[in-house]
């Protein structure tokens, strides 16, 4: 990972803290919707972000985050932060795959399934994917890795077969396909629902990884955890380019110095929660392992289906990050 980061981004945080000194500007409040509890390591991380400016920019801009969804929910915030309802915001970002695949390409399966293999998937996919928002108005700040996917389920699954008419909670397009592929039933439902819907019955599976599954607890409803590794999504904190291009350099400087920080904070937390949270699926009572080699297999054929698909749709953009990709293993 990039150690070298931490002193540049040190130098350009007091760069731009010194030159704000020099003369205070009006004081901004910024709201930033987030989708996931505030007890996830992404909110944390963002509420560090948020902090990071605030005092960076001495209260010239103090942003506020709003967790579990309560300004925005998840399916709204990047429209928001588009239309200028919200200036700054977090969203996973392969929820929009169908307005354009390259918001899909962390959602692949078994393309990048360790923390290394994404971190080098996001590098070759980044210059798309700020090109990508920039043309629908968005500046991306910083972006940080879910752990690593597996399959939650209320009862021992041997093999695809054993997934047929299973209702299954879907969170982007991705999760929607698998579970067509898998005979299973699709229904979409935001993180910050999932305990209710998985409670009442309206939910009986999903793929995610341990840390929502340990957030929400589903240990009260669900039994089982396939840890498959099949991909690691991103969430994707944007701020609205017209605000950003708004902000004076100094503000500029101290934001994208925060945002590194943050990019770099929220993977290792990404890293750590890993295993914390498989623990914690555990403790509440949950069996956690890998997938049997019928169902890996099984699994595998599915993933070749959606990467073709997937390469498909996204096209020369879409072959040119994965060339790129391939040429750093
Ligand atoms: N948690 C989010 C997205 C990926 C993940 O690990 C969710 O289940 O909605």
């Amino acid at each position: 990972m990039k150690a070298s980061m931490t002193k540049q981004t040190v130098t350009l945080l007091m760069a731009g803290a010194m030159t704000l000194s020099a003369g205070a500007a009006m004081a901004e409040k910024w709201d930033m919707p987030m989708a996931y509890s505030a007890s996830n390591f992404h909110s944390a991380t963002g509420a560090e972000f948020a902090k990071c400016v605030t005092t960076g920019t001495q209260g010239e801009i103090e942003i506020v985050t709003h967790p579990g969804g309560s300004l925005f929910k998840g399916g709204d915030i990047k429209r928001a932060i588009q239309t200028g309802q919200a200036p700054i915001g977090e969203r996973l970002l392969s929820g929009h795959q169908n307005e354009n695949a390259i918001f899909g390409v962390d959602s692949v399966p078994f393309l990048a399934t360790s923390f290394d293999d994404a971190a080098k998937l996001w590098k070759a996919a980044q210059p798309t994917m700020k090109k990508v928002l920039e043309e629908q108005n968005l500046t991306l700040l910083y972006s940080v890795p879910w752990p690593p996917q597996g399959l939650y389920f209320k009862k021992a699954v041997e093999s695809v077969a054993d997934m047929e008419g299973i209702k299954f909670r879907s969170y982007n397009n991705a999760t929607a396909r698998l579970a067509e592929l898998t005979g299973m039933l699709p229904v979409s439902i935001e993180a910050a629902e999932i305990s209710q819907a998985f409670a009442t019955g309206v939910a009986e599976s999903m793929v995610s990884s341990g840390s929502t599954g340990y957030d929400r607890k589903v240990w009260e409803s669900l039994s089982h955890f396939y840890d498959v590794n099949a991909w690691l999504p991103r969430n994707y904190v944007l701020i609205n380019s017209d605000v950003w291009k708004g902000t004076s350099d100094a503000q500029k400087a101290v934001i994208k110095g925060c945002a590194e920080l943050a990019e770099y904070a929220g993977t290792w937390r990404a890293v750590e929660y890993t295993q914390f949270t498989l623990n914690g699926l555990r403790d509440g009572g949950m069996t956690v392992g890998p997938a049997g080699e019928q169902l890996t297999n099984d699994l595998k054929e599915i993933g070749a289906v959606m990467s073709a698909e997937w390469l498909e749709a996204a096209g020369e953009n879409g072959k040119a990050i994965i060339d790129a990709y391939n040429a750093m293993q």
